[in-house]
């Protein structure tokens, strides 16, 4: 068993004070006796990509360009070196050749997503692309052939540009067409696909996309267009997960979800009821903002309500005109996940905003700001402090908060930057480690987790990143035309995980 704490250690760089992890109590108590690590016998196995940041083909047998597409090419300079999605890991040609990583690894799920403007190109059902039909088909037959079962998320950041020039996700429309579009995706899919998501992360879209400006579509609206955004997603998910339930639960027997992305938050100090009560915001406005309407009252959470109701009294604003409110004569939120998708990555102790009372915005309606243990290593992209256990107080949460759903962790990975390194010790430990942690929720806490999925299977396109960052099990060459992918010491390892704990029965949770 490799000793992470050490590695990290030695190759991590970054804010990372070396003193104090060698004496962190955290990092030395990770290792548990491996010989207690069971898992269920039907425990997901996955690893996770995208459309867009792998499948390339951008332009080809009439796909139509996606708000990403058109970000690149015109926002070019918002992305590292101009960079784009054009050819990427060219999955739309080497389908073959993710399969055979696929397999390589083991896995008993694989998680991608479809692209909405290869199967509609003008996002709508009225013209379908039979090619781009015929491309999901034969990745779905090969996985099903193969043994491996896929989880398929409809909507992973990638709008049809048609759609956006009719106001994208900020028009109140689009829950019905994305309703139509998810309509399609089960008709076609549904007899083989069991597992849906339908949108990936809709923080990051309403956050990103329409707050800060970094990601497609790239809109600046502090304060405003995310909420919308965010209350617009809502609206199209639960719609998809109703037809779904209506139209094709008794004969396809799947189940529906949203992938939530939250970091686990904790006090800056413990004993501080302002920090405190910063950290109850801090999880409100990104796990609570999507969840709360799911999984307790079909609305946002109160204190998510009350903080911004607060700052627009300050600023002028009418009740509720910022956050919308859910219309009794629509589909009802409540109850439309049938397991809790979650996107883990990294975590953060809190304590109030120092940010501008007077000012319009997510981040001083929230006042909550997130700091970075010195003690927990940054090994890659600086956002992501790698804090394992972070992952299993957050699944303690989610089970106590949301009435012990079923999880699966959609997303979760360690990343690398600056020069390639195949023997990639550092992230070898992290999986080792974060898969112990979810034995302990399994075992210690009673969580019902039900699957893992790695983010990411290939090194891909990392959005504003571009190929600058790294989270793939497979390295892929990309200065070559063929796209090489290579295992890393990680994917290696990773395939030993699975194929040990596969052959497990676990007794006793
Ligand atoms: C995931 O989001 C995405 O689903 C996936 O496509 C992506 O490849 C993966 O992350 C790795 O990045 O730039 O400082 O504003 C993870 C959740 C939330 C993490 C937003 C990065 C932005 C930090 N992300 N966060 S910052």
């Amino acid at each position: 068993m490799l000793s992470s704490f050490a590695l990290l250690h030695v190759a991590c760089r970054g804010q990372i004070d070396y003193a104090n992890i060698t004496n962190s109590p955290e990092w030395n108590c990770i290792h548990t006796n491996d010989s207690e690590t069971m898992f269920p016998t039907n425990f997901a196995w996955g690893a996770a990509t995208s459309a867009y940041q792998i499948e390339g083909g951008w332009n080809v047998d009439d796909k139509g360009p996606s708000i990403w597409d058109t970000f690149c090419h015109e926002g070019g300079r918002l992305v590292f070196e101009g960079q784009s999605g054009d050819v990427t890991c060219n999955s739309y040609e080497l389908w073959e050749e993710d399969l055979r990583c696929i397999r390589q690894l083991g896995l008993t799920h694989y998680r991608l997503s479809l692209s909405w403007s290869r199967l509609l190109p003008e996002g709508i059902t009225r013209h379908v692309n039979q090619k781009g039909l015929r491309y999901y088909n034969k990745v779905i037959n090969d996985l099903v052939a193969s043994d491996v079962l896929p989880m398929v998320t409809l909507y992973h950041f990638d709008l049809p540009q048609a759609l956006q020039d009719q106001g994208g996700w900020k028009s109140p429309e689009i829950a019905a067409i994305f309703d139509s579009y998810a309509r399609f995706c089960f008709e076609s899919f549904g007899d083989r696909v069991k597992l849906w998501i339908t949108l990936n992360e809709p923080y990051v879209c309403a956050k990103l996309g329409h707050e800060d400006g970094i990601f497609a579509p790239g809109v600046k609206e502090p304060g405003m267009a995310a909420y919308l955004v965010g209350h617009n997603m809502l609206r199209g998910h639960a719609r998809a997960w109703h037809s779904y339930n209506v139209l094709y639960r008794a004969k396809q027997g799947g189940s529906v979800s949203l992938a939530i992305n939250s970091d686990w938050a904790e006090p800056l100090d413990p004993a501080s009821p302002d920090d405190t009560a910063a950290t109850e915001r801090y999880l409100a406005f990104t796990l609570g903002w999507f969840a709360w309407p799911l999984f307790v009252t079909g609305d946002y959470p109160e204190v998510m309500r009350s903080s911004i109701e607060v700052r627009s009294k300050e600023l002028g604003y009418q009740e509720g005109s910022r956050l919308p409110r859910f219309s009794k004569d629509e589909p009802s939120l409540l109850g439309t996940a049938d397991f809790f998708a979650l996107n883990y990555y990294t975590s953060r102790r809190v304590k109030p905003g120092e940010c501008c009372p007077g000012v319009l915005g997510l981040k001083s309606d929230q006042d909550a700001e997130g700091v970075v243990d010195p003690s927990w290593p940054v090994c890659g992209v600086s956002w992501l402090a790698v804090v394992p256990d972070g992952l299993r107080k957050l699944l303690k949460y989610i089970k106590d908060t949301f009435n012990n759903p079923a999880v699966y962790i959609t997303e979760n990975g360690f990343s690398q930057v600056g020069p390639v390194d195949m023997e990639d010790v550092q992230r070898c430990g992290f999986y080792h480690d974060i898969i112990q942690e979810i034995a302990r929720a399994l075992r210690e806490d009673g969580v019902d987790v039900r699957g893992y999925f790695a983010w990411s299977l290939l090194d891909n396109f990392e959005w504003a990143d571009g190929f600058s960052v790294r989270f793939g099990l497979f390295h892929v060459d990309f200065s070559r035309p063929e796209r090489p992918r290579t295992a890393y010491r990680s994917g290696r390892e990773y395939a030993g995980i699975i194929s040990k704990y596969r052959s497990q029965t676990m007794v006793n949770i």
